[in-house]
């Protein structure tokens, strides 16, 4: 009876789990023995993640011609094979023709290459804008004409009561914010919260040193530099929990910032903005998500 009743308690806590670990899907976090890229996001990472397949795919061409060259040669012209080398010192067709196809290639990886630096690069109307600041050692946020603000720690850092170290403090921390205890060093205490398929606008800036702002799978990077604004933009396609960390060595905390954006329903995110407005301060978007 006992050991039924202890079971089932068991088995209570295993289907519980899932629901409690996280409502929204953790999609973009690197993942053990990963080789590849984190599945795209945006559109912007789709393009990017194409033009890394279609220049390795020249590469490997060119690669493997040098490589079958440097034989034919070893293998053709060595002492033994040709006793007595050529003297002449020009061949003018070998001369254009090696000019001229590096030419074409470069061209070739510029024509699609451009495209996708220019759509990064020209920054599009923001359906939301938030200012992003790097500090030594966290993120600050500030939603550009929402009254809301709010700093960003990684759980386990000094700020939330740990010292950059796994413990059972943390996992339970962990746990307690919807996380795993594998998410340790990429979860932190407060995420950007955006809605699906709108256009965010990151305005991006150091506070102190340079930092650098990351989401791997929205293909987006952008220095955090003192004294200077640049932006970002990114519209994520898929709601979900996306890591990211600080990507400019910044001090001995380097390795401590970490970057939570949360992509939720815009009936979540209305709701989590006014819920966080009214109180001053982030509200926890599973408390709109569940509600
Ligand atoms: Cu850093």
């Amino acid at each position: 009876m006992q050991l039924k009743s202890m079971l089932a308690g068991l088995m209570g806590a295993f289907l519980a789990a899932p629901a409690l670990a996280q409502d929204l899907e953790v999609v973009g976090k690197p993942t053990d023995a990963g080789l590849g890229f984190q599945p795209a996001a945006t559109e912007l990472a789709r393009d990017l993640q194409w033009l890394d397949g279609m220049i390795l795919v020249i590469i490997t061409a060119i690669t493997l011609f040098v490589v079958a060259l440097l034989a034919y040669v070893i293998v053709r012209f060595n002492r033994k094979a040709n006793a007595t080398p050529g003297s002449f010192t020009h061949n003018s067709p070998l001369e254009v023709a090696w000019t001229i196809g590096p030419i074409v290639i470069l061209v070739f990886i510029g024509a699609f290459s451009l495209p996708v630096l220019f759509k990064q690069q020209e920054i599009p109307e923001g359906d939301i804008v938030i200012k992003v600041t790097g500090y030594q050692w966290y993120w600050g946020y500030e939603y550009v004409g929402e009254d809301l603000a709010f700093d960003s720690y990684m759980i386990g850092a000094p700020a939330t009561g740990g010292d950059n170290r796994m413990t059972p403090e943390v996992e339970a921390q962990l746990v307690e914010a919807g996380f795993a205890r594998e998410d340790f060093l990429l979860a932190t205490d407060t995420s950007v919260v955006v809605p699906v398929g709108k256009t965010i606008v990151m305005q991006v800036t150091g506070a102190d040193v340079i930092h650098s702002w990351t989401i791997p799978a929205f293909g987006v990077k952008q220095d955090a530099v003192p004294g200077r604004l640049a932006e970002l933009w990114f519209k994520a396609e898929r709601e979900g929990v996306y890591f990211g960390q600080c990507s400019e060595l910044c001090g001995i905390a380097h390795a401590y910032m970490p970057i939570t954006v949360k992509v939720v329903s815009q009936e979540a995110y209305d709701a989590w903005l006014a819920r966080s407005k009214d109180e001053g301060w982030y509200t926890d978007v599973r408390e709109v998500l569940t509600n």
